[in-house]
């Protein structure tokens, strides 16, 4: 027995140690603790600009890109047929002003998106708060949860006093500030409501309460628990509370009478014109390189198109792996994006010379990184179902770009980094 007593306290000591003795700056907000099945296989952010790293309280930041709805969406994450976008950034220190998926504003869910298509999304951000603020597109997925897309740092200067939120409603009445806007109204509700219900506890607290009741139960006298003075403040009681809510919906009928509904619909748009993919691949197999923080991908790649095509990129759960040899898929990764997601060691292509049209080649791609571990990736290592994915960006000798989709099981591996 003093075994186990011993035991809980020494693990209860190591909980207290690791939880209160190891502070660690919050600097982001858990967008690593997501499966790496669903990052890598769920949706693919990409082309994602913020509008700027800097604004002040009460101007925007645009943050739009696009995300692909990948093809091999795993099993055990509910197919997307009802979708929210938001933003992921702590609380609302920027609000989100508009949002738009394809064009379509989204302020209300969007329904069906279609495997292995593309949308496109938009949101304006306003600064609120003052600080500095880490942003993200988010997808909230019914039933499967939020699906979080690259982080930008923002900065937002200023005095959180000066922001306003301020509309005209339909009939024309200016509202200064919708954060406090009606307010003060419904916490009267509320305070109202929690004094009748205050004073329906005390009428009963106020009386000996647990063992003479039960000693009078256990006489047969339950007639003693409720006098006739409870039954007639209970009914008084019950027509305060009816009088108060048909008086207060009559009055507000009355102070308001042309209201819209909060809205439960759902919209739809159809995905975006499917891009005719410049190079088919056929997934041959793929390994993680656990000493050497490698993924390494071997694919048959075959040149659909009549022009010679390069591997340029190859992004997954955010990280995007680039062709340093290329100088298009260089170019096209904007100064501004976040350095973090774009692994210095870029991405290895060991037959890196342009596949000429019609020409079919098996290449192994290498994209190497400490970020597998920092971005908490490796645990695909340990799942029952271990797949992995990501999209492959091709250019052509003209820098037109085509993308393809990359997915298949992943086994690891312990043999070090190739030369
Ligand atoms: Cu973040």
């Amino acid at each position: 027995m003093s075994a186990i007593k011993d035991m809980v306290l020494r693990a209860l000591l190591w909980i207290c140690v690791a939880v209160g003795c190891i502070p660690v700056p919050a600097l982001a907000h858990g967008e690593r603790s997501t499966e790496p099945y669903i990052r890598t296989r769920s949706l693919h952010w990409y082309d994602v600009t913020w509008s700027a790293d800097k604004v002040k309280v009460n101007e925007s930041v645009i943050v739009e890109g696009k995300f692909r709805v990948f093809s091999d969406w795993p099993d055990a994450v509910s197919k997307p047929d009802l979708v929210f976008l938001a933003s992921g950034a702590p609380s609302a220190m920027l609000v989100r002003n508009e949002s738009y998926i394809n064009e379509l504003p989204a302020r209300q869910s969007i329904k069906n998106l279609e495997l292995g298509r593309d949308y496109s999304f938009k949101l304006v951000m306003r600064g609120r708060v003052p600080g500095k603020w880490h942003l993200h597109p988010m997808l909230n997925i019914s039933g499967a949860g939020p699906v979080i897309g690259p982080g930008s740092w923002v900065e937002v200067a200023g005095n959180a006093a000066d922001f306003r939120e301020s509309v005209t409603t339909l009939h024309g009445t200016k509202i200064d500030d919708l954060q406090n806007y009606g307010v003060a109204r419904a916490q009267a509700w509320q305070a109202g409501y929690a004094l009748i219900a205050v004073a329906w506890l005390l009428w009963w607290l106020r009386r000996p309460l647990i063992i003479p009741r039960w000693r009078a139960l256990e006489r047969g006298r339950e007639d003693l628990l409720v006098t006739t003075k409870d039954d007639k403040v209970a009914v008084g009681l019950l027509v305060l509370v009816l009088a108060v809510v048909i008086v207060g919906f009559t009055q507000t009928q009355k102070d308001y009478p042309q209201l819209v509904p909060l809205q439960a619909g759902v919209g739809y748009t159809p995905p975006l014109p499917e891009q005719p993919t410049a190079v088919a691949i056929k997934f041959k197999r793929a390994e993680y390189d656990v000493p050497g923080r490698t993924m390494r991908v071997t694919a048959e790649f075959t040149n659909k198109s009549d022009k010679p095509q390069r591997i340029g990129e190859f992004t997954t759960a955010g990280l995007r792996f680039v062709n340093k040899n290329l100088p298009a898929a260089v170019a096209a990764v904007d100064p501004k994006f976040p350095k973090e997601l774009v692994p210095a060691n870029g991405l290895r292509v060991d037959k890196d010379a342009p596949l000429q049209p019609g020409e079919k080649r098996v290449v192994t791609i290498d994209a190497s990184d400490a970020a597998w571990e920092v971005e908490r990736l490796v645990s695909f290592l340990t799942n029952v179902d271990a797949r992995t994915g990501g999209l492959v960006f091709f250019y052509d000798d003209s820098g037109k770009r085509s993308i393809g989709e990359v997915f298949g099981p992943i086994l690891p591996v312990f043999k070090g980094v190739r030369l």
